[in-house]
């Protein structure tokens, strides 16, 4: 599947820098163009992979390179009045090659969180390409306003892309560790994820085909229809054997036990489902899933994949879960990862709105209390005058 990816704020920007080695390394081939939108100079410095020339520095009349300061209003407005700017970067490269956008934001703070539902209403207007956003909550720990930037965005941005994939920074966090180091293996986890299914679309030319290789167009429909999805993953490795001599006498290729080969892939997808998704959810309020299969072909049957796929359309109780391929002949892993699109029951996202309502009245009541405490201080009783 191939994309335009757009980082947005500081995550978004790391994340799409991080897409970008990982579809080096596994020669994933679906990266077709990245940009990076900020309004923090530095930010944009720090990245590693995004071509210079697509690094693109929003606001710069408002708040001089410095960022928004987790002021998500002034995200929404700077993306606005500068999103000719965003367009012209994104007509360097070659959007009319792509299957979709995705618009990559953390929600907590205030570049990304604001600007990415601008940005993605912009692509909508203008172009046929479907436009997904994945967007990242908050830790709990980060505190009232990042929570109520995030469940702003949240409901911005859902209203404004085909589909919204969220990760949740809340269910990876580890304990003891330090942010910048958590957000780099966080960041590997995300891109791990998200990445197989992009990949698994975009089986080249040259490659094995497998017996029911993944199409693009399966991973968009899956999406399209609207609302948020998750992901989840397992894997497991498998012993290959790399047709030594040995195994050419014997008959050649991998000698793969077929009724082990389908019982591991309905128990991975199993996994997969049940396990941490990027946005824990109930599964079964999933209205559309795909499951993706990938490692070396010889492990990959078809009565494995089918057997996953109608588990998880009695998990679902949806009729719409779709399954296929990603054959990977150096692999030496096998590999599901499950897309639940369009899913309804999410504690998270209720939490995230309960906190945030909650913050949103405690910094009105403090606003208030605080104007009548200056008022309080300043007044003496008509004693003094000011002096104009
Ligand atoms: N997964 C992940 N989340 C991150 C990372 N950096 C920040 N976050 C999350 O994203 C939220 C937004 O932070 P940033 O992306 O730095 O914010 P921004 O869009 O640059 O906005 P301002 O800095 O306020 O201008 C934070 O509250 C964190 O939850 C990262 O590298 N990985
Ligand atoms: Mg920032």
């Amino acid at each position: 599947m191939k994309l335009a990816l757009i980082g947005f704020g500081q995550a978004g920007g790391k994340i799409v820098d991080e897409f970008i080695e990982y579809d080096r390394a596994t020669d994933g081939g679906f990266v077709t163009g990245t940009v990076a939108v900020n309004s923090a100079s530095v930010d944009l410095r720090g990245l590693e992979h995004v071509p210079e020339d697509r690094r693109v520095l929003i606001g710069q009349s408002r708040v001089k390179g410095h960022g928004v300061g987790a002021d998500n209003e002034l995200g929404a407005e700077i993306a606005e009045a500068d999103v000719g700017e965003i367009q012209s970067t994104l007509d360097e490269i070659p959007v009319h090659e792509i299957d979709a956008f995705l618009v990559v934001a953390g929600m907590g703070g205030g570049t990304g969180s604001g600007g990415a539902p601008v940005l993605a209403k912009h692509l909508k207007r203008l172009y046929t390409a479907p436009v997904f956003g994945l967007g990242v909550l908050p830790g709990t720990d980060e505190g009232g306003i990042y929570t109520l930037n995030a469940a702003r965005s949240f409901r911005t941005f859902v209203r404004e892309v085909d589909n919204l994939l969220v990760f949740d920074n809340d269910s990876w966090r580890q304990t003891g560790e330090s942010v910048g180091g958590g957000y780099d293996r966080i960041n590997e986890e995300i891109v791990e994820r998200f990445g197989m299914l992009f990949a698994a679309g975009e089986v080249g030319a040259g490659d094995a085909v497998g017996e029911s290789v993944v199409d693009s167009s399966e991973i968009i429909n899956t999406l399209s229809g609207g609302g948020v999805s998750t992901v989840g993953y397992a894997t497991e490795s498998v012993e290959t054997q790399k047709g030594g001599l040995l195994s050419r006498f014997l008959g050649g290729g991998d000698d793969v036990d077929e009724m082990a080969a389908t019982n591991r892939i309905t128990s991975l997808v199993r996994k997969a489902t049940l396990g941490r998704l990027t946005l824990p959810c109930d599964a079964s309020s999933a209205e559309r899933a795909l499951v993706v299969t990938g490692g070396p072909p010889s492990h990959l049957n078809r009565k494995g994949i089918e057997r996953g796929r109608s588990w998880l359309e009695e998990e679902t109780g949806s009729m719409e879960v779709r399954g296929g391929d990603f054959p990977d002949p150096s692999g030496e892993e096998v590999e599901a990862t499950v897309l639940l699109s369009g899913v309804s029951e999410v504690p998270r996202i209720k939490q995230l709105q309960q906190v945030a309502i909650e913050a949103q009245e405690t910094t009105e009541e403090i606003q208030r209390r605080s104007q009548d405490e200056l008022a309080d201080l300043v007044d003496t009783g008509e004693e003094l005058e000011t002096l104009f």
